[in-house]
């Protein structure tokens, strides 16, 4: 029996920690929210916010892959003819000067193939681990992460990525609906916004822990069976 030190509760609140029935969720560690030129800059936020991760994860992978816990990547990303970009999306991409589809200084923006769209070469997947392409902020949206969980029997999700308050938010959101049992690692995450990251962080721990729980990669590693 193992959890781990966190917020509401000690996480997973059964105490089943295993390799075989958790994943590791990496949510978007892509140029496009977190490099130079990207969907993120084009918009002008603050880089380093949604830089601080890179770190954090890395050293969270390089403890759970010789573990054997499931690894799993997303991306999010439109098709090269925008047939899965909803207009409203388009439209409001392009009144704050980062239009979704249009040429960018890392290619065409938050679309497949493109430089932008790549996850950063810091958390690159390895061979053999799962990457799901999304077309919105969650995860489980028109993908088909939901069948892959359930056919490797995973019980308990970490979730890590950005932007803590869209995407990874969103996920954490859907997985717990989902029965999913989920803990978010706040050095691990981050967000265009350090009020809307807190506050994203709060809004889980809050009703007994309503979405899951929080924690940090320090304890979590520290904790780690
Ligand atoms: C956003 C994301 N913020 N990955 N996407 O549009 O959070």
């Amino acid at each position: 029996m193992a959890a781990i030190a966190s917020a509401p509760y000690p996480w997973p609140f059964d105490a089943s920690l295993r390799p075989d029935n958790t994943a590791l969720i990496v949510i978007d560690m892509q140029t496009d929210f977190c490099g130079v030129g990207g969907y993120v800059d084009k918009m002008g936020y603050d880089l380093s916010l949604t830089r601080a991760p890179i770190a954090p994860i890395s050293a969270l992978l390089a403890a759970l892959r010789p573990k054997g816990y499931t690894i799993i990547h997303t991306r999010e990303g439109h098709r090269p003819d925008l047939s899965d970009l909803p207009a409203n999306k388009r439209w409001r991409s392009r009144q704050i000067g980062a239009g979704i589809g249009d040429p960018g200084p890392c290619g065409r923006i938050l679309t497949r193939g493109e430089p932008g769209w790549e996850i950063i070469p810091d958390l690159a997947p390895l061979p053999g681990e799962i990457v799901i392409d999304k077309p919105g902020k969650g995860s489980f949206y028109a993908t088909d992460l939901e069948l892959i969980l359930r056919t490797r029997g995973i019980a308990n999700i970490i979730l890590t990525g950005i932007t803590t308050d869209v995407c990874v938010h969103t996920t954490m959101r859907d997985a717990n609906d989902r029965g999913f049992e989920c803990l978010l690692l706040s050095d691990c995450c981050g967000a265009t916004d350090p009020g809307n990251h807190a506050a994203a962080l709060h809004m889980i721990k809050m009703q007994g822990g309503v979405f899951g729980a929080v924690s940090d990669s320090a304890t979590f590693l520290a904790g780690l069976p």
